[in-house]
């Protein structure tokens, strides 16, 4: 990623340098409308870390010299031996990716019939239980927290209902001591999707022991990542060691299958990143939350664009740099600014627009096509994601604040502009015929 660095030659516009940022005073300075670009080339959202490349090459090495490649190698069992140590629990379980481990946490935690999930999540957590035969009951989120509303819980349970999916969304840890104390009361399985959550805290205590069992992604998207892959967390001997069948196709012995199974198991090359990037995580922190610190900085007096905040008590990743817009107050709809953004190079994400209810195929089934869950509208509504991550520098998000602030100096203008050229959210084609 480079920030623009051609001093801009449009007649047209006023735009001019400052520093390193390209200096956007009025609407037409804006590459949506014409002017330069922010950043020459495109800054992402989830743009893998990578640890340190001699380390990784020399797992490489060792994988291909032991011509050892997969179910459970060396090198998976001391990725999940790291893992147990660094979360403090009994037992950790790597596997394919964090969606076949939710897939096998729940099996191996016995859902069944009816489980509450929150709406606002990534589709993968409501999408393993249907794709099980099960009923996810969606649930509406706490706009303050985007997790699970315990409230809105409470109000679901029935006696079809046997579980609960918690997910500590961005990081931030669900309502843990409140869903407990309903799954206890009701008799029902509390499992949580952590997806997000690797090295957070709750009150002092690592994500990973919370519930019956937790489930961690190392997709590349993740800051700490495995190419693909995942992980099972749990103090639960027994569903430990059904999750370990489950994974391997229910196998105990060359011909001994003693459960039904699936292949979820992680590759050593997998593996090999995955300790290599474990082992830098602290690092990966440290340049998040710096780049937390300077969004934190950039956005302060920036009307209508909020940032998400992490307790600085705990142990957070901040590996997602979550804002919410205001359209009222910043003049602009989210909508509006993840295209500015995207002329720009930057490319922002409406995580996790539009809620589960409102994708297919549920928004299509009779049980959710009138589903009505405000707080997960309003929140799905506001909420957009921006870049972070080693490949993302303080100079880099310096600029996307400036971008971000002058976009809301201009904002009634800009929304005016934008809605006369027709540009809505997924119009891609128009935002290029806008562009040229
Ligand atoms: N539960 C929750 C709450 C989750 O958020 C997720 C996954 C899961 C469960 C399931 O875990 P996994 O089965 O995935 O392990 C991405 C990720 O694929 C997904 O893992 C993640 N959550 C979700 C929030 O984000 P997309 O659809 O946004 O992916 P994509 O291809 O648009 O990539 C995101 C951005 O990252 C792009 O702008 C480009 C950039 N990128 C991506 C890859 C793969 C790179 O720069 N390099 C890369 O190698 O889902």
């Amino acid at each position: 990623m480079s920030i623009a660095s051609r001093a801009h030659d449009s007649p047209s516009s006023t735009t001019r340098r400052q520093g390193s940022i390209r200096v956007k005073s009025h609407a037409s300075d804006f590459a949506v409308f014409g002017g330069q670009p922010a950043f020459e080339s495109t800054l992402h959202v989830g743009q893998p870390n990578v640890g340190r490349r001699t380390d990784l090459l020399r797992r490489f090495n060792d994988l291909l010299d032991r011509r050892w490649l997969s179910n459970d190698g060396p090198y998976v069992q001391e990725l999940e031996q790291a893992l147990a140590t660094r979360l403090g629990v009994r037992h950790v379980v790597a596997v394919a990716n964090g969606t076949v481990g939710l897939d096998i946490a729940v099996r191996a935690a016995g859902l069944t019939g009816e489980v509450i999930v929150p709406a606002f999540t990534f589709v993968a957590t409501a999408h393993v239980l249907l794709w099980q035969g099960l009923t996810p009951v969606f649930c509406d989120v706490d706009p303050a927290t985007h997790n699970l509303s315990p409230e809105s819980v409470e109000a679901l349970v029935s006696r079809r209902v046997t579980g609960i999916i918690g997910v500590h969304l961005w990081g931030r840890a669900a309502a843990v001591e409140e869903l407990d104390d309903i799954a206890r009361q009701h008799g029902l399985t509390l499992i949580y999707d952590a997806a997000h959550a690797l090295l957070c805290s709750h009150r002092g205590r690592m994500v990973g022991g919370f519930g019956k069992a937790e489930v961690f992604s190392f997709h590349a998207t993740k800051f700490v990542n495995s190419f693909e892959g995942g992980a099972i967390a749990t103090d639960d001997d027994q569903i430990a060691h059904r999750a370990r069948l489950m994974r391997n196709f229910g196998f105990t012995d060359y011909d001994e299958v003693q459960a039904l199974g699936t292949n979820g198991k992680m590759s050593e090359v997998g593996a090999a990143m995955g300790l290599t990037s474990l082992e830098s995580a602290d690092e990966f922190v440290a340049v998040n939350r710096r780049n937390y610190l300077a969004y934190r900085r950039g956005l302060a007096a920036v009307p209508g664009i909020y940032l998400l905040s992490y307790a600085e008590a705990e142990q957070n990743n901040y590996q997602y740099v979550v804002v919410e817009v205001d359209g009222e107050r910043a003049g602009l709809s989210r909508d509006h600014v993840q295209r500015l953004l995207q002329a720009e190079n930057v490319i922002a994400r409406r995580y996790f627009y539009p809620g589960c209810h409102r994708l297919a195929p549920y928004r299509s089934m009779p049980r959710y096509s009138d589903l009505q869950l405000p707080a997960t509208d309003a929140v799905a509504s506001r909420v957009l994601c921006l870049p972070t991550g080693t490949a993302v520098s303080v100079e880099a998000i310096d600029a996307i604040c400036h971008v971000l602030a002058a976009a809301v100096g201009n904002g009634p203008e800009i929304a005016r502009r934008l809605q006369d050229l027709r540009i809505g959210p997924t119009d891609l084609a128009a935002f290029e015929r806008a562009r040229s």
